[in-house]
């Protein structure tokens, strides 16, 4: 029997985590949806008809070709009128001083909007300790990209094993990792991409499982990209992903 994501939230100081656990049991909703769109109305127009039914909304802001202040200002009045969090997948991987400045400068300003956010321990602690000056104190948490979906990925073994001892060194910004299943007996939050219901992989050797089997390996919130936006219709495909990822989670707590 795994605990509840609300026996769960006690174990956390973080308050992101606190919103997460908040949202996921308000909205019966472990999924978080891969907004990777190319253009800021369609975009908006994913967010605002998948926004019902998900605990976190992920972008990539740097592949939008039309982005402004004023996509923000949109995005933002849609979290409002959903109740998620945001996740910018930027991925951080520099030195902290660099991080730093990516995740607080430039056009983007990350920090600023972004609930969440990820970055790969390749770099060292320096990495964590960059992000958290821009973060901490704005009540963001961070990612650690223990492992990833593609094939041949090197995120394995005494990599994972040193990106675990990184977030444990960081408990207060590090509120988890990027991974297909639970890597750590701590209770760090595990978010799951490569998940579709229909399809086993992609042409770039992106690898999915489905949903019940990213849950059944300690995932607790499943990351849904194609497999929703790339559907005729998203809102049968994001009720859909949400009830299989929240029944696989249900099951798995009575076990
Ligand atoms: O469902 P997809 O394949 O269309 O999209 C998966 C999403 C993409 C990737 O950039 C992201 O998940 N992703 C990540 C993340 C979230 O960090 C890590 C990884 O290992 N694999 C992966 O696909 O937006």
């Amino acid at each position: 029997m795994v605990d509840t994501y609300t026996e769960r939230a006690a174990h956390y100081t973080n308050s992101v985590v606190q919103r997460l656990f908040g949202i996921i049991q308000r909205k019966n909703s472990n999924l978080c949806v891969a907004a990777d769109l190319t253009r800021k109305t369609a975009l908006l127009t994913l967010v605002d008809a998948v926004g019902p039914y998900i605990c976190v909304l992920k972008t990539h802001i740097d592949i939008l070709e039309d982005f402004d202040q004023e996509f923000i200002r949109r995005l933002q009045e849609l979290q409002a009128r959903h109740d998620f969090l945001i996740f910018e997948d930027r991925k951080f991987a520099d030195i902290g001083n660099t991080v730093k400045l990516q995740y607080t400068s430039g056009i983007y300003k990350i920090s600023s909007w972004a609930d969440i956010t990820n970055a790969h321990p390749l770099p060292g602690d320096g990495i964590v300790a960059g992000l958290k000056e821009g973060g901490l104190e704005k009540g963001r948490g961070l990612l650690l990209l223990a492992e990833m979906s593609s094939e041949g990925s090197m995120a394995t073994g005494s990599y994972t094993e040193s990106c675990i001892s990184m977030a444990q060194r960081n408990k207060d910004f590090v509120i988890g990792f990027v991974a297909g299943r639970k890597v750590s007996d701590d209770d760090f939050l595990v978010f799951t991409p490569g998940v579709s219901l229909d399809t086993s992989r992609d042409s770039f050797g992106q690898q999915y499982r489905t949903p019940q089997q990213a849950i059944d390996s300690g995932s607790d919130v499943i990351i849904v990209g194609r497999g929703i936006y790339g559907a005729e219709d998203v809102v049968v495909e994001a009720k859909r992903y949400r009830d299989a990822g929240w029944a696989a989670y249900l099951a798995a707590s009575l076990e």
